[in-house]
């Protein structure tokens, strides 16, 4: 077992950060139709499976094909599956690719999704760090052994490489929107303050938001869909391009009631940020971090540039979030339609409200979680908080 050290996780996922330089929303975001202003109310984390304990977990989710099984991904290369039950005793390993995985700082398996036809095609996507060559993320497609209780760890198709310059900010989420392809986060390539500008650099993948169009047939190959917004240029743009300007989207997520898509954005020195991204959109870095201008003596031209719907400063809230859900569940009814998130750093969790255009506190409370490393969700979109360090998953209950 490769146990990672907390203290490089952070260091890594949180490395330097800014704020000033007030700008105007954009007004492209789609209004939210979730319940009328719920409201706040006071909330506890509680351990959801006492008997499981996870190495590093960094995602939950579900396969939509009918079962309660939940499938938790591990840092060092490991995805194990269980039964959505309290009492469940013991998480199977569902596929084990640690061998090729290489697991330490933000480095690793890093992303799970499911193919939304995955009940018939057995097909799932993941996003992991490679050891050979060094520094290359991967997004591969595995399957399902006949029986679906494991995968085939030899039926690996890759789709997609590309060269980390950095250990660090690697993003690594994937998951498939409503419009049934497969979006795919990418960190700026790490170091410390975009050495190489990738993130506006729409030439090379990092710093960005990706979407494809997976092929569910043995060639697991892709396609471009017909309306990215690079499909076709002739400037040189990597036409996986669906949105630019990011530094490191720890995590992102989609309201399942009006598919927003939304990105935590890990700050750099000073200010962490929360985007709903939209195709062909700038989320500023590194000409902006948060609201303000990362380097103000640099060219601060915010022309074109989309504002985070939210933002914090470093300090004791934190200084390393972890982008969250829309809550679409029915246990909670007070969350309904709020996005729930956190900070790796301060443990802390929020919930905003969203108007259409800005994201505003909705005051509920909630108990803290010690490195909370990413946000779930079941097939019933009841909410999945996960413990990276104790290796804990935990749900919420009203107080
Ligand atoms: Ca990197
Ligand atoms: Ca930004």
């Amino acid at each position: 077992m490769k146990k990672i050290s907390t203290f490089i996780f952070v260091t890594a996922l949180s490395a330097f950060w800014g704020f000033s330089c007030e700008s105007a929303s954009d007004s492209i975001n789609k209004p939210d139709d979730s319940a009328p202003n719920p409201t706040a109310g006071e909330y506890q984390a509680v351990v959801a499976f006492p008997n499981l304990t996870f190495d590093d977990p960094v995602e939950l989710t579900h396969a939509s094909d009918g079962t309660s099984k939940l499938y938790v991904a591990e840092q060092r290369g490991v995805i194990r599956v269980f039964d959505n039950a309290t009492s469940t005793a013991q998480a199977n390993v569902f596929l084990d690719i640690d061998s090729k995985v290489d697991a330490g700082g933000e480095m690793g398996l890093l992303g799970l999704a499911f193919h939304p036809d995955f009940k018939n095609n057995g097909y799932f996507y993941v996003n992991y760090t490679r050891n050979t060559p060094t520094r290359q993320t991967v997004i591969a497609r595995f399957k399902v052994n006949s029986g679906a209780q494991t995968a085939d760890a030899g039926s690996e198709k890759i789709l997609l490489t590309f060269d980390q310059p950095y250990t660090n900010h690697n993003g690594g989420k994937l998951a498939f929107g409503a419009d049934g392809y497969l979006y795919i986060a990418t960190g700026d390539g790490g170091s410390g303050g975009d050495p190489q500008n990738n993130a506006q650099n729409r030439k090379n993948l990092l710093g960005k938001i990706l979407r494809i169009n997976v092929i569910a047939s043995e060639s697991g190959t892709y396609t471009i869909p017909g309306d990215n917004p690079y499909k076709g240029n002739s400037e040189g743009f990597r036409e996986e391009i669906y949105a630019y300007g990011l530094r490191n989207p720890w995590r992102f997520s989609f309201d399942h009631t009006n598919n927003n898509l939304w990105v935590a954005d890990v700050g750099q020195n000073e200010v962490e940020e929360i985007d709903i991204v939209t195709k062909g959109g700038n989320y500023g870095w590194k000409i902006k971090e948060g609201n303000r201008c990362f380097d103000a003596s640099a060219n601060c031209n915010q022309a074109n540039l989309i504002a985070p719907v939210w933002a914090y400063n470093q300090g004791t809230d934190g200084r390393s979030v972890t982008g969250g859900v829309v809550y679409r569940g029915t246990k909670l009814p007070d969350l309904a339609g709020k996005y729930v998130f956190g900070d790796y750093v301060s443990g802390k969790i929020w919930s905003l409200k969203y108007d259409g255009s800005k994201a505003t506190e909705s005051g509920d409370k909630f108990s803290n979680v010690s490195t909370v490393s990413a946000f779930g969700e079941d097939a019933a979109k009841e909410l999945y908080i996960l413990d990276y360090s104790a290796g804990k998953i935990y749900t919420l209950q009203k107080k």
